[in-house]
């Protein structure tokens, strides 16, 4: 692989923005990485993909990712479209011999997502999807303080990823609603960031059981969209939400630690609140992601006397990425998690090694999710295996 990487990226909304932006952003604060090239930009209104090529800095536009994808001066195919498209393209482009980063959740189904790795893997091409919350240094530290085994044996992880963008029962039926193009709701869309979070932190599940619930039944036909704001007519169409606002599920680790996780977009005043904790036998861990810069950290051998959560701002050159950036305590944000993502990916390639987390992550992702589905609709435990 040479010191440049020929991106061609389908979806120009809110990911495909976020994407553009750590693509641009690499270079300057990663020097050492090899480029991302931004060749061209795919979406299916041509005035908006055309508008969002000028704006974000791509060099090209189409309409048709079939096109894209058989163009010759493209390397890696970046997956941004909505969920139900995921599959389709990363077959296609694997099969075009190109690779692949796919935004998560991998796939609708279970099924699909095997069938993408599988795909990918018999086409010999690199695979990553887009859990980027473990590129924040906070969870970096979190990560090694873990395998460090400075928080001891792990106990318990509890979970939970609260926004509250549907809160409105007007709010209108956007596709994230809709099963057919979504798969899920709050569960695939959130949860997907916590289990990730978890297979990260703590390691593999052993069984499932959970909850869910759709509060809104029926909302108006959205008008338009972008990012998670919509427009849509009191007064017009309306149709059924067919996925969930809220899942909630427990689980049993491999290691014996107990989770708990919590997926909801009803929860009032929390925009993007992204946490977990973990308890270990010689201390405890805590990341809220709207303090993303933040890690909170117990441990049970400090001298008793000042023995509390101490605050460790992720940002001193001891910490993951931050030497690239600014002076220790000039902090970082959202969009930062997306450039370590791509810095990961850019290594990967240069190193001819599967970028992390790549498809065999999202699999795993997905095949909890359905665990966690099947045990809803069953009413059970449900072995992560059984799947
Ligand atoms: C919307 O719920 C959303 O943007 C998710 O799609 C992202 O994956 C999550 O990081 C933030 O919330």
């Amino acid at each position: 692989m040479t010191r440049e990487v020929r991106i061609g990226m389908i979806g120009y909304k809110f990911m495909g923005k976020a994407h553009s932006h750590a693509y641009r952003d690499l270079p300057m604060f990663f020097p050492q990485a090899a480029k991302p090239v931004m060749k061209a930009i795919c979406g299916r209104n041509a005035e908006g993909v055309q508008q969002a090529a000028r704006q974000f800095g791509w060099e090209s536009a189409e309409t048709d990712w079939f096109e894209l994808i058989r163009r010759d001066d493209i390397d890696v195919v970046d997956i941004n479209a909505p969920s139900d498209a995921h599959h389709a393209i990363a077959v296609a482009a694997a099969r075009a011999g190109k690779h692949l980063f796919c935004e998560k959740p991998l796939a609708l189904t279970l099924a699909d997502a095997r069938d993408m790795l599988q795909v990918a893997e018999e086409a010999g091409v690199k695979h990553m999807v887009g859990f980027n919350y473990r590129f924040a240094p906070a969870v970096r530290l979190a990560k090694k303080l873990v395998d460090e085994g400075r928080i001891g044996q792990i106990y318990h992880f509890r979970a939970w990823f609260l926004q509250d963008w549907i809160v409105d029962p007007e709010f209108p039926l956007v596709w994230r609603l809709q099963k057919e193009v979504a798969g899920s709701g709050s569960h695939g869309d959130l949860g997907a960031h916590l289990i990730d979070l978890a297979h990260y932190l703590v390691g593999d599940m052993r069984e499932v059981i959970g909850m869910s619930e759709t509060f809104i039944k029926e909302r108006p036909m959205p008008s338009s969209m972008t990012g998670l704001s919509a427009q849509g007519s009191k007064d017009g169409p309306r149709g059924p939400v067919t996925v969930d606002d809220a899942t909630l599920f427990l689980t049993r680790f491999e290691n014996g630690a107990l989770g708990s996780f919590e997926a909801t977009r009803f929860a009032p005043g929390h925009r993007c609140t992204n946490s977990f904790e973990i308890n270990g036998s010689k201390g405890s861990i805590k990341f809220d992601f709207e303090r993303m810069n933040e890690l909170q950290v117990y441990f049970t051998e400090d001298a008793e006397d000042v023995q509390g959560f101490r605050r460790v701002i992720a940002t001193d050159p001891a910490h993951a990425y931050a030497e690239a950036w600014w002076p220790p305590g000039h902090t970082i944000g959202y969009e930062h998690t997306f450039v370590h993502e791509v810095l990961e990916l850019m290594e990967a390639l240069k190193e001819d090694r599967q970028p992390v987390p790549n498809f065999h992550d999202g699999v795993k992702c997905q095949q909890v999710l359905e665990a966690v589905d099947l045990s809803i609709a069953e009413r059970r435990w449900v072995g992560v295996n059984e799947l």
